[in-house]
């Protein structure tokens, strides 16, 4: 079976896009997104961490695929080439130093049964059918027809408990005097949440609380269904997973990338016509969240899974969308995504709240 979709293929939402009147693809993003297809072809054939020639590629890649996301400008606006040379610099010191360079993957018989760990946001099973992924900060979001003008208003239905009590609760452990003692935060949701939401139901009844980045009523943006996801490319990773409190399992996971939803759904810019910074999410019911750099997400393994270890994710592993990004540990892999918010607000994140890392990184 081939593993990671290693053929060069125009990315599906090139159609999507043609529908909705964005502009047309140009050869720099086909360009782009097969020197994404070599980079992965490349790191997976070597299976060698970080080496040189790998981190190049991806290196390369990733720089390609970014500028063409920093370049695209909406119809009617003026290039601007000097300001293109300087993204693409900032981008290139990215793309070198930070997370482009490829995690190790494994051949598919190393691949094991992930175990479930970590329920918040999914002790009340959702109704599939119920199921949205919001999606907000959008450049020119009226002109697609999934738009809304308040994606809060949805109502994610809800049926029963999950009851499966396995799975962790990560807290911060710190050993004194020999003896194990849990750091206990308690963070109650904020006043100006409470304020800004009357008569919304209770969000972030964990131990983090609210998360600060909730998305205020009234906001717009686009309500896309599982079917609308239907178009990208799946793309096939066996990568290992960690998790923070010292286990880790190698994982086969199916999915699409992140970065053709993106591309799909580009961002708004800034009024000096530059991207937001980071990516938000949370689980439909706002227990779970957390804050990604945006660049991250541009990632060619950063994937939004909707199968693993050959089957369709399961309600606890975060069916019917969760997040893989093998440059973070388990954490950031948020199951069963609700919402997806482009911001230039470093976002709050759950485990951060709770004395994490915010960065995650392996
Ligand atoms: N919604 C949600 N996503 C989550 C968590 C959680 O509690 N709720 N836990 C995280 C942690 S700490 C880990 S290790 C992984 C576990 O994923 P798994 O249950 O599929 O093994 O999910 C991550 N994503
Ligand atoms: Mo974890």
């Amino acid at each position: 079976m081939p593993l990671n979709n290693l053929e060069p293929q125009a990315t599906a939402e090139l159609s999507a896009d043609a529908e909705l009147g964005a502009p047309e693809p140009d050869q720099d993003r086909e360009q782009a997104q097969q020197a994404v297809d070599a980079a992965v072809l490349a790191a997976n054939r070597t299976h060698t961490r970080r080496s040189f020639a790998i981190a190049l590629a991806g290196a390369a890649a990733g720089v390609g695929f970014y500028r063409w996301i920093e370049n695209s400008e909406p119809i009617g606006m003026q290039p601007k080439p000097f300001r293109r040379i300087i993204d693409a610099d900032a981008a290139l010191s990215r793309a070198v130093f930070n997370d482009r360079a490829m995690a190790p993957t494994y051949p598919l018989e190393r691949a094991e049964r992930l175990r479930i760990n970590g329920l918040i946001g999914l002790k009340a099973s959702l109704v599939l059918d119920s199921w949205r992924l919001q999606l907000v900060g959008v450049a020119t979001a009226k002109s697609y027809r999934q738009y809304v003008n308040d994606v809060t208003a949805w109502s994610y239905k809800f049926s029963g408990i999950n009851d499966d009590e396995s799975g962790h609760n990560t807290k911060i452990v710190s050993s004194i005097d020999g003896e194990d003692h849990i750091t206990d935060v308690q963070i109650a949701p904020t006043e100006r949440i409470r304020r800004e939401h009357p008569g919304r139901k209770p969000r972030g009844r964990e131990e983090a609380g609210e998360s600060e980045s909730t998305l205020q009523a009234g906001t717009p943006g686009l309500l896309l269904t599982i079917e609308d996801l239907q178009p990208f490319a799946l793309h096939e990773l066996v990568t290992q997973f960690k998790c923070i409190e010292g286990w880790s399992q190698i994982v086969h996971w199916k999915g699409f990338r992140f970065a053709d939803l993106i591309a799909a759904y580009p961002p708004a810019r800034k009024p000096d016509r530059s991207l937001p910074r980071y990516i938000y999410m949370e689980t439909p019911n706002g227990d779970y969240y957390v804050g990604y750099d945006l660049h991250v997400c541009l990632h060619p393994q950063t994937l939004l899974v909707t199968e693993m270890g050959g089957e369709p994710l399961t309600p606890l592993h975060g069916a019917p969308l969760r997040l893989h990004c093998p440059a973070k540990y388990g954490y950031k892999q948020i199951k069963q995504i609700g919402l997806i918010a482009y911001t230039d607000e470093k976002p709050d994140d759950y485990w951060s709240k709770l004395g994490y890392d915010w960065y995650a990184g392996i």
